[in-house]
């Protein structure tokens, strides 16, 4: 689609979701965010944004910039759907904020606080089994063996899911989080192997499968009391199974990497085990699980001396707001004890990560316990990057803990 005449933005010709750009998009988010507040990206006839400013006020404005239509390229007015939408992530108000109520109430911090001590024992013997084996000389992954395994435990745990077959949820998240980019060959690829994987993540959906008491149960007691209808628990249940896991993986992921990349914050954070919280704000910011999500005006919209018309696609990369230097001092420099509040990794406004609590305390508690027992982290070799259309991934990441 070409330009339109109301928007009078530099042209840039940067395919956000090809190869080069997914392995090291941080150059290509300088220059678009150099270029102007706004970019059109002429490949896919969209507008872009990746300044700190102009990203919170598109998430901020839930009126012209709609979920409703799709958070990815694909505008859901104009095509079908690749999966029935998520009644919270791709719906807009007065819909929209049932499902977030009911979201908002179960994994709220009374929740947290009702999860923590068993978040913490699996944090505390999962980092002690992995420091054990790294005594005996053993190299581990901090991908497979810890970014991994964690999550995979302690929220389908808390969701109340079997133990087996959870593997199906990284490989579900996968397939989405690509899904919110175009149809090139990562989708393509997640495409192929999702028929088993969606059947296994919609019949544990299903209240029958689900332990009494946890999160996906407490979705069907809302349903009882007649705040959903008992066919759309299922639905959010598949929201739990779908944002809970690859967002957590790959934001644990990033952070053990940058502490590996920066052995003097790895220190201070050994030396006070307290700032694990906020380093772990810290690699979000620096390292965005989640590096974009879109919107799309439902009608024409004027703004900054713009004139949007309807049915634009608004690209937000919130990964590169997070290194505005018109936000952060040093934005490139990763800092623990910095300010990092107010990035954008779990977005803002309405639609803002409603399980930001769960996925703090998973961080906190992980890079708490590491913390406590490791006085550096010695990579072994290059990370192996899992290019993902919408997220920051890795497959593999071999390292050595050396013991305090
Ligand atoms: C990938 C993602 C993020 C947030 C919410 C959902 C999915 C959902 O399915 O509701």
């Amino acid at each position: 689609m070409n330009r339109p005449d109301t928007l009078n933005v530099p042209e840039m010709d940067i395919d956000p979701f090809s190869t080069d750009f997914l392995a090291m998009p941080y150059p290509d988010h300088e220059r678009m965010r150099q270029a102007g507040p706004w970019v059109w990206l002429k490949r896919y006839g969209i507008l872009a944004t990746c300044r700190h400013a102009q990203v919170k006020a598109v998430l901020s404005d839930h009126v012209n910039f709609i979920s409703s239509a799709g958070v990815g390229l694909a505008n859901f007015n104009q095509e079908a759907p690749f999966r029935p939408k998520s009644l919270i992530l791709e719906a807009d108000p007065p819909d929209h904020t049932r499902a977030r109520t009911i979201l908002a109430r179960i994994l709220s911090p009374k929740t947290v606080a009702q999860i923590r001590e068993h978040f913490s024992a699996e944090a505390e013997s999962l980092v002690d089994r992995l420091l054990a084996r790294c005594r005996d000389g053993a190299v581990i992954d901090g991908v497979k063996d810890l970014a991994e395994v964690y999550p995979l435990k302690v929220f389908p745990d808390a969701v109340g899911l079997e133990p087996e077959g959870r593997h199906n949820l990284l490989l579900y998240g996968d397939m989405i989080f690509n899904a919110f980019g175009p149809r090139n060959e990562l989708l393509q690829r997640a495409a192929e192997k999702v028929q088993p994987v969606t059947a296994w993540i919609m019949h544990h959906c299903q209240r029958e499968q689900l332990r009494p008491g946890g999160f996906g149960d407490l979705i069907y007691q809302a349903a009882d009391q007649g705040e959903i209808s008992h066919q759309e628990a299922p639905m959010l249940v598949r929201s739990f199974l779908s944002a809970g896991v690859d967002t957590t993986v790959n934001g644990l992921g990033n952070a053990l990497l940058c502490l590996a990349q920066h052995p003097d914050q790895m220190e201070k954070l050994h030396a006070d085990p307290g700032l694990a919280r906020s380093a772990f704000e810290e690699s979000l910011r620096l390292e965005s699980a989640v590096q974009t999500f879109f919107r799309t005006t439902p009608h024409e919209v004027a703004l900054e001396g713009l004139v949007i018309p309807p049915n634009t696609k608004v690209l937000t990369f919130l990964a590169a707001a997070n290194r505005d230097e018109r936000q952060w001092p040093e934005p490139e420099k990763f800092d623990i004890q910095r300010r990092a509040a107010g990035h954008m990794a779990f977005g803002t406004g309405i639609h803002a990560c409603v399980g930001q609590v769960v996925a703090r305390l998973e961080g906190e508690l992980i890079l708490n316990a590491i913390a406590r027992r490791v006085k550096r982290i010695e990579l072994v070799g290059e990370p192996v990057r899992r290019l993902n259309n919408t997220l920051r991934a890795m497959s593999s990441m071999p390292m050595r803990w050396i013991p305090a």
